[in-house]
């Protein structure tokens, strides 16, 4: 088992710098949302997978335990990619319907945050023991190009991940997906799709508050790395249902004037009563438009599961 770090902390320190300089100084502000997965950002987003008004996870897993066995059929994967992984919970499903077909003899977990991919790894070491099982600390939408290469591989990206990216960002990703993997090979995609709104809006403003404070722990993030001295608490959460681009918007919404000092950017930033910040898009999808964003960059898409609500969907779409 080993943990490639093509993230070393010098990258990140100046990547972070670069994105809050970006997104603190336009107008209107935004922070791109990898930023909140330190190891409390990523135990917060555990935490938001069991409540019952986030549905995505674990109507996700009820697809993969009802479709696993048919995606190993089909891929007969040899090597297994996932993006975003996490801590790589639903990809045991993945990982014993390869197994239990016979081919699978290797894992590549793929994600931003050390912390979450090192339990990850270890913990998968300790009960695949036949599996060579390689973790790569990089951000999945620049650094394809370290996926070890390899033949017959599926890459698995899960969660619904791919609604955090903007339609141009997700053409990027998945041209450049597409342009790394060889004929023949398998992308697994899970999509949260479009609904009522008054399912979706709860999903990301539980009455219990943890989605609020992983939304606020992106101020904590950047008071520790960048010396700022935001008070998390002086922001109300805010999850917005945007109808026209189809997805959630979360924001940070200043509950009064303030200005914060960024010290290690030399930067103020003024906040006036109720302005906003917006820290993460999650898009949600019809069949048809993901089937179209697939094939634009250069996908077949062979398969697609849904739940009874349609809910959820996976996609099993071959380069
Ligand atoms: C990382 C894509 C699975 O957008 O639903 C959960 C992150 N943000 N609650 C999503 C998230 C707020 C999540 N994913």
């Amino acid at each position: 088992m080993t943990l490639d770090q093509h993230l070393n902390d010098d990258y990140l320190a100046r990547e972070l710098r670069a994105d809050v300089r970006t997104g603190l100084t336009a107008d209107p502000r935004w922070l791109p949302p990898k930023w909140f997965y330190d190891a409390r950002g990523s135990e917060l987003f555990e935490e938001i997978t069991r409540l019952t008004e986030y549905y995505p996870t674990r109507t996700e897993r009820t697809l993969l335990e009802q479709h696993a066995a048919a995606v190993a059929r089909t891929t007969e994967a040899k090597t297994l990619v996932e993006i975003g992984s996490g801590s790589s919970e639903k990809t045991r499903l993945l990982l014993d319907a390869l197994v239990a077909h016979g081919t699978l003899g290797a894992f590549v977990p793929l994600d931003v945050s050390a912390s979450a991919l090192s339990s990850a790894v270890t913990s998968l070491a300790e009960a695949y023991p036949g599996l060579s099982i390689r973790g790569v600390v990089a951000d999945m939408t620049r650094h394809l190009r370290h996926l070890p290469d390899g033949d017959s591989r599926l890459v698995a990206f899960l969660g619904g991940t791919i609604g955090n990216l903007v339609p141009a960002e997700r053409a990027a990703f998945l041209s450049s997906l597409r342009s790394v993997l060889h004929e023949g090979e398998w992308l697994l995609l899970g999509a949260d799709l479009v609904k009522d709104p008054a399912v979706l809006v709860p999903a990301y403003d539980d009455p219990a508050g943890v989605t609020a404070a992983f939304n606020r722990n992106v101020l904590h993030v950047i008071n520790r790395e960048l010396d700022a001295d935001f008070d998390p608490a002086a922001f109300d959460h805010v999850a917005a249902w945007d109808p026209d681009h189809e997805w959630i918007e979360m924001r940070l919404r200043s509950r009064r004037d303030q200005l914060v000092r960024i010290a290690a950017l030399d930067l103020d930033v003024p906040f006036t009563a109720g302005s906003e910040l917006r820290t993460e898009i999650s898009a949600k999808f019809h069949r048809s438009g993901l089937t179209a964003e697939l094939e634009a960059a250069g996908f077949t898409p062979r398969h697609w599961w849904t739940d009874s609500r349609n809910w959820f969907g996976l996609t099993l779409a071959q380069a």
